[in-house]
């Protein structure tokens, strides 16, 4: 499949990577909206929020779970926004699904 974030998660392209274990991975994204942003990937590869499964809802809960954990751990204390993208009108451009955590600025409602 050629799938950029798959072969980002197998390591067949490189990334800064924060954190990965046997079901996500964490880097940082390459096009910064914050002084922290990063995202985190499930390595299965599910192409939009609107593909998930039931079976899937353990693997979403593992990956907020790691995106506030990692938040904290790059010293979000104060704040920080998860962000998941659906389809062309929500936004989304990668068709791997993923979660992007924005901190360390003041963040705006709406977003645009
Ligand atoms: P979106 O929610 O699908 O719009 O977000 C895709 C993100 O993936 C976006 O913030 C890009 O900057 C980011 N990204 C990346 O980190 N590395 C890449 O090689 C590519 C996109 I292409």
């Amino acid at each position: 499949m050629d799938c950029l974030f798959c072969k980002i998660a197998a390591g067949d392209i490189p990334s800064r990577k924060i954190y990965e274990d046997d079901r996500v991975v964490a880097f940082h994204d390459v096009a910064p909206q914050a002084p922290v942003h990063f995202l985190v990937i499930p390595r299965q590869h599910i192409s939009r929020l609107t593909d998930l499964t039931e079976d899937d809802r353990t693997l979403v809960g593992h990956i907020a779970y790691t995106a506030q954990r990692l938040a904290a751990e790059l010293g979000c204390d104060e704040g920080f926004r998860l962000v998941m993208n659906c389809n062309e009108l929500g936004g989304q451009t990668v068709f791997h699904i993923h979660m992007h955590v924005l901190g360390q600025r003041q963040l705006h409602w709406p977003p645009g």
